[in-house]
């Protein structure tokens, strides 16, 4: 019988190309937030996914991109440290508009890491085939990838050939999970992800960047199936806190709808979803905030 497979695979790349989409496709389950607005993860999430002989540790990672404000730079901090820690190191590019000159510092930055190095070009979907085979000739040049393959994490075509490139190399190593973790991320954690993912979508410009989400109390009352949630919803300035709350209250109560329903799915419970906005004003340039909000100062392996 083959020795069992176990390794970190992390999923690196710029804002927005599709790298959640593609852990959650690998996963088979919602575990990380998706968006339409770049930057939307901010910290290193952990999937495990066991096939037969072998357990992949899937590590979506926030988008490396310019660093203006603190925040920018502990998300692209962590991006870095994950990308130099893991056993594969999975760039995603974007199939419609790759953009050799941004990612070369990027995978320059990552090079001294131990990890293979893969290749994923990703939205297929939006492309002529045609349009590939220079993408691929162009990012082969840039770095010695083991493997480069085009795929679509919205409709699943091609991910099944990068999962089988990411189980060739594989390291040997028994498993560092037992079989039934899914994941290391708590369910407030999720919670406040997915309530951050609605604030996204329901929100314009600027906004986005400027919000954090805090679970203040998560009660559980199982003789009821219920659980009790207080979020808060920080941004920098009161316009923002307008914006949200909207005219009579009712963008925020669309945010807690839509929340309170996908965390009741999850959860298998009724839920009570209360929220309240914030203002923080510049935290995302403020270290101690941003400790406080779950955005900690990775110090190891800083670019
Ligand atoms: N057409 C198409 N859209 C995709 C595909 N994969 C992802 N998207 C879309 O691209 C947008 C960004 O997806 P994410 O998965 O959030 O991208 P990301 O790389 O994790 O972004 P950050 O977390 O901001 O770095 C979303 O609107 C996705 O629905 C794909 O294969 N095809
Ligand atoms: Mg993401």
């Amino acid at each position: 019988m083959a020795p069992f497979k176990s390794g970190f695979i992390s999923i690196l790349g710029r804002p927005n190309v599709g790298k959640s989409t593609l852990f959650n496709r690998f996963l088979g389950d919602k575990m990380a937030i998706v968006t339409q607005t770049p930057q939307t993860t901010r910290n290193r999430i952990l999937g495990i996914k066991n096939v037969e002989g072998g357990q992949c540790i899937f590590l979506d990672t926030p988008g490396i991109h310019e660093r203006r404000s603190e925040l920018n730079k502990r998300m692209v901090r962590t991006a870095i440290a994950t990308g130099l820690d893991s056993d594969i190191l999975l760039f995603i590019i974007e199939a419609h508009s790759p953009l050799l000159a941004k990612d070369q510092p990027m995978i320059e930055s990552l090079k001294e890491g131990k990890g293979v190095p893969l290749l994923g070009i990703n939205k297929i979907d939006l492309v002529r085939k045609e349009t590939l085979l220079p993408i691929i000739d162009q990012y082969q040049k840039l770095h010695s990838f083991e493997a480069i393959v085009p795929l679509s994490a919205a409709t699943g075509e091609g991910v099944n050939i990068l999962l089988e490139e990411i189980l060739k190399h594989l390291p040997h190593s028994p498993p560092y999970y037992p079989i039934d973790i899914m994941t290391d991320q708590t369910e407030r954690f999720w919670v406040s992800e997915v309530i951050r993912e609605k604030v996204i979508q329901h929100s314009y410009q600027e906004i986005p960047y400027s919000t954090a989400v805090s679970i203040e109390s998560f009660k559980e009352h199982p003789e009821r199936n219920l659980v009790v949630i207080k979020g808060t919803v920080h941004v920098e300035r009161n316009s923002q806190k307008k914006i949200l709350i909207g005219k009579g209250g009712q963008k925020l109560k669309k945010i807690g709808e839509e929340s309170r329903k996908e965390i009741e799915a999850f959860l298998g419970a009724k839920v009570f979803l209360e929220l309240w906005v914030n203002v923080e004003k510049d935290w995302t340039n403020d270290p101690r905030l941003l400790d406080e909000f779950g955005y900690p100062s990775t110090s190891t392996h800083s670019p």
